[in-house]
């Protein structure tokens, strides 16, 4: 590092044996290969303070700058569900109906969506994550971001696993366009919204399409 930055002793990074990391990579990636993206939903209520640990996680994410060019908002509340469903189907609709090409619908068949979409108010938690287009500066002015949608992205994988680790089912969901979450939660012009992350605890009868996942001989390649 350079400048003139202030520095601190790394703390709490806890050093381990390559058996113990084994056994937890492995344990991890066991637990990570049973999520799943969810689209049915229990009502079921889940306590606030797990969104919230869950956004903390998400908040540790490294970013562009140490930026953090990101914003959660957490909505429980039926009626802004309802709007929030209401706005997404109309989008949904368009999508299905005219706006996708015919190839972007075939690559979506397996999936078996459609613009239908009561998830947005079964599910007890909508996490609709921001990211900032530029800052405003304490005087007004416009202030550059640094990779804020690569930062909210890895972010926004981070609170997926917090989700899933904390024992919620998610939908990563992307109404498209979503300018409707900047009008209807009341964020400011300089945020976007970046995905829509539906949570909570999967339907007594949920079903999922059968797919699978690419081996790991196919996604990694070791050079040794
Ligand atoms: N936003 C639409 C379509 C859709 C697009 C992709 I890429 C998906 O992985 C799944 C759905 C919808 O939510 O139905």
């Amino acid at each position: 590092m350079s400048g003139t930055s202030p520095q601190q002793p790394l703390a709490g990074f806890v050093h381990r044996q390559p058996e113990d990391m084994l056994r937890r990579a492995t344990a991890y990636a066991d637990e990570m290969s049973c999520r799943r993206t969810v689209r049915d939903y229990s009502p079921r209520a889940v306590p606030q303070a797990v969104i919230e640990q869950a956004v903390r996680a998400a908040g540790s994410a490294p970013s562009g700058a140490n930026q953090q060019p990101w914003h959660f908002v957490a909505v429980s509340n039926p009626e802004i569900k309802r709007r929030i469903r209401t706005a997404a189907e109309a989008e949904e609709q368009a999508f299905y109906a005219h706006r996708a090409p015919e190839d972007w619908l075939q690559a979506l068949a397996p999936l078996g969506t459609d613009a239908q979409k009561p998830f947005l108010e079964t599910a007890p938690w909508l996490i609709a994550v921001f990211y900032e287009r530029h800052r405003v500066g304490p005087d007004g002015q416009r202030e550059k971001t640094y990779y804020a949608i690569d930062s909210v992205g890895i972010a926004t994988g981070l609170l997926i696993t917090a989700l899933h680790h904390a024992g919620l089912a998610t939908l990563t969901h992307t109404p498209s366009p979503m300018g409707f979450l900047t009008e209807i939660l009341g964020r400011p012009r300089h945020e976007r919204p970046f995905v829509l992350l539906v949570t909570g605890y999967p339907a007594e009868d949920a079903q999922v399409p059968a797919i699978s996942r690419r081996a790991l001989s196919e996604i990694l390649t070791v050079r040794d």
